[in-house]
């Protein structure tokens, strides 16, 4: 059997003449304009990134080297007695585009195993940092606080770049990082939310599983945590987190350098920070309810309150989508499929959210898409199982979305992708463009 990094290399090899051949004989091709709107706001929709390990489709939503969710699902080796795959296993698909095998799945969840202590000095940095630093804060220093350990760094430090090899590198250092992010998230928690107890890691465990049993949860949270990683690793490569480690990595820098920084995006309001905000919100709602069950009129005096005071509806409205996120809908069905989630208040409130926003925001008339994302449906899964903590829900995200972020740097390593520069205009520039000035 091939090990995942010969297969990886293989696949490499095939892939490259494809992005010589595009960068030799077809690099005037044009695949858009940019327009004025989109050079102020946020650069929407210009199709300049290149990624294939995801991609996003407006309306059916997120594919995994070219499968949907429910595919994915199905397709890749289950853990024993679990109803959900291997991490490990998925972290094989998106980094060789193959389904592995019981074995090849085998292989990543003992290499991570390996690899996964973390270090005493991480522990030091994370209890020299104030209690009450936002966990994201934590998560983030943690990572940077590693980069002394990155073999690309040492390697290139001793003078020993290769444009064709050090995508070896980078592939060693974000194995090491995805072995180390469920300690180091669990470390986290247990420290700011259960009195600075700790559990130590149990060498049968897969990483989902490994995180469950090291936050001290339940059997039954292992799957919880399986699906929650594998459903927000990747959104293809615009996204904040996801364009922030590869902007970053294109400066050469590691990859400890790297998610760092993409785990400092995720942490923003409108995109990770927006599943802690939707608790934030239920929650409040529900208190100032005092217990009753909501009316869906009393929900739609509240979702309007949020707008009339400028803010957002958390977890609705994408830059991409234009429908239900499906990684809502595969969430919405672990709650509908899970007895007593089902008829949790929290869930119905959710759900009721998902009749009535839509239609507020359709009636308000800004979003152009009234759809919830992933965010709207992941806090409440978490909430009833006990992980009331929100303040933690991006640091899972971000344990996750690094799946998806350090294949995309590996592989970015791997076909050469040059150092991310676009060019700015100024304002009397775009007036002048516009005839305007
Ligand atoms: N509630 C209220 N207004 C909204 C919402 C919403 N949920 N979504 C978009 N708008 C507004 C938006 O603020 C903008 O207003 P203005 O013209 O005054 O600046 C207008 O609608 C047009 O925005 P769009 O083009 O529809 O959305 P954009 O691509 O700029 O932003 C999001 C996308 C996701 C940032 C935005 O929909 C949003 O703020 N949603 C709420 C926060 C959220 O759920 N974020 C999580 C995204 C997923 N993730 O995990 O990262
Ligand atoms: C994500 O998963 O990164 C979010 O849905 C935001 C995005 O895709 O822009």
């Amino acid at each position: 059997m091939s090990t995942l990094k010969e297969t990886l290399f293989k696949k490499i090899q095939e892939h490259r003449p494809r992005t010589t051949k595009l960068v030799k004989e077809c690099s005037d091709v044009k695949l858009g304009d940019v327009t004025i709107g989109q050079a102020i706001g946020g650069a929407r929709g210009i199709k300049c990134l290149v990624t294939d390990i995801s991609y996003l489709d407006p309306m059916e939503g997120i594919r995994f080297r070219g499968m949907t969710i429910p595919e994915t699902f199905a397709a890749l080796p289950k853990v024993p007695g679990s109803d959900y795959p291997y991490v490990e296993g998925f972290w094989y698909l998106l980094l060789t585009g193959d389904v592995p095998t019981m074995e090849q799945t085998l292989e990543v969840v003992e290499d991570w195993k390996q690899r996964s202590a973390v270090p005493e000095y991480v522990i030091d940095v994370l209890r020299a940092m104030p209690r009450d630093s936002h966990p994201m804060a934590m998560f983030s220093a943690a990572i940077v606080a590693m980069q002394r350990e990155s073999v690309f760094a040492q390697n290139y430090a001793a003078g020993k770049f290769n444009k064709m090899t050090c995508w070896e590198d980078m592939y060693e250092d974000s194995n090491t990082l995805m072995a180390r992010l469920g300690p180091i998230g669990a470390y986290i928690y247990r420290m700011k939310y259960k009195g600075d107890t700790h559990i130590a890691p149990d060498p049968e465990l897969d990483m989902g599983g490994q995180f469950a049993h090291m936050i001290g949860q339940t059997d039954e949270y292992k799957d919880v945590a399986r699906m929650y990683f594998i459903l927000h690793s990747d959104h293809e490569s615009g996204n904040v987190s996801a364009h922030t480690t590869h902007l970053v990595a294109s400066a050469l820098s590691d990859a400890y350098y790297s998610y760092s920084a993409g785990i400092n995006g995720l942490a923003g309001p409108l995109h990770g920070l927006a599943n802690e905000e939707v608790l934030r919100w239920t929650q409040n709602f529900m208190a100032k309810l005092g217990g009753e069950v909501p009316t869906e009129e009393g929900l739609k005096e509240a979702l309007w309150a949020t707008l009339n005071s400028g803010q957002v509806i958390p977890g609705y409205g994408h830059a991409v989508l234009r429908k239900t996120d499906p990684r809502y809908t595969s969430q919405r069905e672990f709650c509908l499929n899970t007895p007593g989630l089902k008829d949790y208040p929290l869930f119905k409130l959710v759900a009721m959210i998902y009749d009535v926003a839509p239609g507020v925001l359709t009636e308000h008339g800004k979003a152009k898409n009234p759809w919830p994302n992933v965010d709207a449906q992941s806090g409440v899964i978490q909430w009833y199982y006990g992980v009331t903590e929100y303040e933690f829900y991006t640091v899972l995200f971000g344990i996750g979305r690094a799946l998806g972020c350090l294949a995309n740097i590996t592989w970015d390593r791997a076909l050469g992708y040059g150092i991310e520069r676009p060019k700015s205009l100024t304002t009397a520039m775009l007036e002048e463009a516009a005839g305007i000035a």
